[in-house]
């Protein structure tokens, strides 16, 4: 696999451990979505619930395929076996990535602005410097903006060992 994606793997899992607990639980995705969730005040209800329960299906679409001792924990070992089978995890990353866009548009315009982008990433943990030169090379319009579907590829596409040179790939931050 590309150094790239290894890097990519590595990255997210530290941020879902969102406890520090050196594995993944139940609990870091409960905690994360009420971060990610706190993060967009102007989203709905329903927007807010489908991201609440796109976390809950990542977290149990997890368990069920990359638990290999059965402890209700994913070490880093067991995690990164995902990269092996991704089209496994389709459904749940695709679920998770129109979710938290969608938080992204809460006026449902099909545009997200810089500040909620911002706003959101930096729930789930990612730095801010990456973060902006994320949004850049999204290709922003002169008002700032970028498009709903174009994150949801972004998002997709992080998920995607066999993707390299992606933007994505800025969030992991290493040396230019
Ligand atoms: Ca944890
Ligand atoms: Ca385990």
């Amino acid at each position: 696999m590309h150094r790239a994606a290894i890097g990519r793997v590595k990255l997210i899992f530290a941020l879902f451990d969102a406890d520090g607990t050196g594995y993944l639980e139940a609990e870091d995705f409960e905690l994360m979505a009420t971060r990610v969730v706190a993060a967009s005040p102007d989203s709905s209800d329903a927007a807010k619930a489908a991201m609440l329960a796109a976390f809950r299906r990542y977290w149990t679409t997890l368990a069920a395929d990359l638990d290999a001792d059965r402890d209700g924990r994913i070490s880093f070992e067991e995690y990164a076996a995902c990269v092996l089978s991704p089209e496994r995890f389709d459904g749940a990353v695709t679920e998770f990535a129109e979710a938290l866009a969608a938080l992204g548009d809460p006026d449902g315009d099909g545009l997200i602005e810089r500040s909620v982008f911002v706003a959101l990433m930096t729930a789930i943990g990612f730095e801010r410097a990456n973060i902006d030169t994320l949004f850049d090379a999204f290709e922003p319009s002169d008002a700032d903006r970028i498009t709903v579907s174009v994150w949801v590829t972004g998002i997709k596409d992080y998920y995607s060992p066999e993707k390299v040179g992606i933007a994505g790939d800025h969030l992991v931050g290493e040396p230019a």
